[in-house]
């Protein structure tokens, strides 16, 4: 009797393995889209810098490359189909929700959000703060247009999917899959808006995929994802926090314009060491007076490097520094962190952390 109920019981499951889907051995990838030229389509293969950003739907990325299947079982989401610049923090919580609630899931083994290059050194950087997992979530887009001669979109999504797909790829941080090399979330800016090696980090790439294999040379440093004291599950609102050039002949007319406009943080986008202008040491001194926190940052191109008291008093001023970040992802660690803590010493920790 019990044997009978047992075998027949095997011959249920052998059935119900029969029936899986082919690809049932393989990792199961999400594709979030949200616009950008890796969406983008132009009117000749000659246009690789004349076209319009966020056309193909997520469907046709997937479509356009039928190799991903080899690699993983993907399907797509159209989270968003927008310019990056056009981006908001409304956005971003909104992303960061999703990707999060999908990494939760049993079902997902890793996450790609594809994005338009001009904010996707933000939002890697945000997803980084906030997601707490330590499956891959890996951000990906293109310089050129998929209507281009050698596009560069493909063979980028079909990267990204492979470091996705890959258990290597877990733990470490959000990472961003553009021109073969594979960057930390964290660390990665566009250095150059016209050439597919545009992506760069001023401490270099963690590893690079080639053919659908991750090369690692090395790890992040800084605290992210499943270390990191942020939870997008308990962020609705990000913090208003605004960013001002610092160039010679400058005035205080943009920090105070901000400042009225509510901004909780105004990030210095410095010279050299996030250099301040004397014309404009007393406004910020008085904005920090009004509870308006000061964050220097350097808008020097390869990576700045600000430090507490070496350009400026920090420590009598009550400034924040933001290391070696640079404005705007200054801005992303700002407007997180003040949604926990408006303690300027705090503030201070939690640059040096992340
Ligand atoms: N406008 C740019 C953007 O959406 C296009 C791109 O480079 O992706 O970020």
């Amino acid at each position: 009797m019990l044997n009978r109920f047992l075998s027949r019981c095997l011959l249920v499951a052998v059935g119900f393995m029969a029936t899986l889907p082919a690809f049932a051995d393989k990792p199961n990838v999400v594709i979030l889209a949200t616009g950008g030229t890796i969406a983008g389509a132009g009117a000749e293969a000659t246009n690789s810098a004349t076209y319009q950003a966020a056309k193909v739907p997520v469907d046709k990325l997937i479509a356009g490359v039928p190799e991903l299947s080899k690699v993983a079982a993907v399907r797509g989401e159209q989270v968003f189909q927008i310019a990056s610049e056009s981006l908001t923090n409304e956005h971003l919580v909104t992303l960061g929700k999703r990707v999060a609630a999908l990494a939760k899931q049993g079902d997902v083994d890793g996450i790609v959000v594809t994005h338009g290059t001009d904010t996707l050194e933000e939002t890697a950087y945000f997803l980084n703060l906030v997601v707490r997992t330590d499956k891959p979530i890996v951000v990906v887009g293109s310089m050129r247009p998929g209507t281009a001669m050698s596009a560069d979109g493909m063979l980028n999504l079909f990267n990204a999917v492979n470091v996705a797909a890959a258990k290597d790829a877990r733990g470490k941080g959000v990472l961003v899959a553009m021109n073969d090399e594979l960057n930390s979330g964290r660390d990665v800016s566009k250095m150059v808006n016209i050439r597919t090696e545009a992506f760069r980090s001023p401490w270099g790439p963690l590893g690079m995929v080639v053919e659908g294999r991750n090369y690692w040379f090395r790890l992040p440093a800084k605290r992210h994802t499943m270390n990191s004291e942020f939870d997008i599950e308990k962020i609705d609102v990000l913090a208003p926090v605004e960013i001002a050039y610092g160039y010679g002949n400058v005035s205080d007319t943009a920090y105070r314009a901000f400042a009225e406009k509510g901004a909780k943080a105004i990030i210095h986008a410095g010279t050299g060491n996030g250099s301040v202008s004397n014309r404009v040491v007393p406004t910020l001194r008085e904005l920090r007076g009004q509870g308006v926190h000061i964050i220097r940052s350097s808008h020097v191109n390869a990576g700045g490097f600000v430090l507490r008291n070496a350009e400026q008093p920090d420590d009598q001023y009550d400034w924040v520094v933001a290391h070696d970040l640079n404005p705007q992802k200054a801005r992303i660690l700002a407007a997180v962190a003040l949604t926990k803590t408006g303690d300027s010493k705090e503030l201070q920790r939690i640059f040096w952390e992340y």
